[in-house]
């Protein structure tokens, strides 16, 4: 592995085009299946695992951060509902700021509090302007950040948030509908951010089969992610990486 995570993550985009991230939520898996299911998602091409979850009810985080470490190669990255989900057995942490809101404990508020931990860990942060569009669907993660999404169509809208994060510093903008949304971020969205951003864009939300995932490749996504898909038909993994990777 290269010197950071980040560095990793840039390294798989030259390389492959696109990466692939699989987010795992431990409230949905107990600890065997969340191994299990780490590994599976690592040999199906994953470039790296994704956990955390909006509203967590387990208290085994850091315990699956390590077990899951201990099963796979690829970077092991905290993506974190709030600074109680912070560990000190993550290989980095998306340290996300829900730009596209105007909460300020999500802009500000939990980073503030998470900060210090991370230093003492020595964690890797790696700054995310976070951007929740509108599905159609209430998400968890909309009901729980009391922040409105940015509306599908709205598309001008989301490329000034994106291009305020990456002013303000941030190396990734994610635009994301939120996991178990009906439907995933707009292409056109999703182009017209890549287009007017020069730091990668993740997309996730909704994304459940291999033509939607490519889609967002075409559209110019660096990185796709699935959630759901993962934990209900993880038979579906290895065609949802080979079409974000493109056979490379
Ligand atoms: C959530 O983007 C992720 O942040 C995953 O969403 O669970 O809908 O795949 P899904």
């Amino acid at each position: 592995m290269t010197s950071s995570v980040f560095e990793y993550l840039s390294a798989v985009r030259r390389r492959r085009g696109a990466g692939y991230l699989t987010l795992l939520d431990p409230d949905r898996l107990d600890p065997d299946e969340l191994d299990e299911r780490a590994a599976l998602c690592a040999e199906a091409g994953a470039d790296a695992i994704l956990i955390g979850t909006s509203l967590m009810f387990s208290a085994r985080n850091a315990a699956c951060f390590e077990r899951v470490r201990a099963r796979v190669d690829v970077p092991v990255i905290s993506f974190p509902g709030s600074a109680s989900q912070v560990v000190p057995t993550a290989d980095a942490i998306l340290f996300l700021s829900l730009v596209s809101g105007r909460n300020p404990e999500l802009l500000i508020g939990e980073h503030v509090k998470a900060a210090p931990l991370l230093r003492e860990y020595g964690v890797e942060a790696i700054p995310t302007g976070y951007m929740l569009v509108q599905s159609g669907t209430l998400t968890s993660v909309e009901f729980m950040s009391d922040t409105r999404p940015i509306p599908r169509a709205k598309v001008d809208i989301a490329m000034a948030h994106a291009l305020a994060a990456e002013y303000l510093g941030m190396k990734l903008v994610y635009l994301e509908t939120g996991s178990g949304a009906d439907a995933s971020v707009p292409d056109e969205m999703v182009r017209a951010v890549v287009g007017c951003v020069s730091v990668p864009v993740i997309v996730g939300g909704g994304i459940r089969d291999p033509e939607t995932a490519r889609a967002k490749v075409a559209a110019g996504a660096s990185f796709v992610v699935t959630g759901s898909v993962v934990e209900d038909d993880h038979r579906r993994l290895r065609e949802i990486s080979e079409a974000v990777h493109g056979g490379v």
